[in-house]
C-alpha cells in the first residue's frame, strides 16, 4: 500500500506491505494513517477466496489508524502478523519506527 496520511508526521516510508490483514472502522477522534486506495482489494465476506459483486465489500479500506487522547497515544493496525520477517518487506521497518517514535514521543523514560 502506498496511500499514507501524513498524520502524525509519518515520513520516509513509501510502501507498507500487509499480509492477511483486516480493514478498520476509523471513527471518533482517530485518524487513518494508511488506506488501500489504488490497490485492488476487497473484503472476502464469505471466505470464498474470490471477489463476488454484491457479496464482498470492495475497497478502499483504512488499515492503520492512530489517536491521541491527550493522556496517551494509540495505534491500531489491522493485522496480527507483525514480525521480524514483515519488517523486512519493502520499507515496513521505516513505517514501524515512525509509529513507535510517535507513540513514545511524550512518554516518561
Ligand atoms: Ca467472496
Amino acid at each position: 500500500m502506498t496511500s499514507f496520511n501524513n498524520y502524525p508526521n509519518m515520513t520516509g516510508q513509501s510502501e507498507l506491505t500487509y499480509n492477511w490483514g483486516q480493514p478498520l472502522s476509523v471513527w471518533g477522534g482517530a485518524t487513518w494513517l494508511v488506506d488501500t486506495s489504488g490497490v485492488d482489494v476487497w473484503e472476502d465476506s464469505n471466505d470464498s477466496g474470490v471477489y463476488e459483486a454484491g457479496v464482498d465489500e470492495p475497497g478502499p479500506f483504512d488499515v492503520v489508524a492512530a489517536a491521541d487522547t491527550g493522556t496517551g497515544r494509540i495505534v491500531a493496525y489491522g493485522d496480527n502478523a507483525i514480525s521480524d520477517a514483515t519488517l523486512t518487506w519493502t520499507n515496513n521497518d521505516v513505517f514501524f519506527r515512525n509509529l513507535l517514535r510517535w507513540v513514545t514521543e511524550n512518554s516518561n523514560p
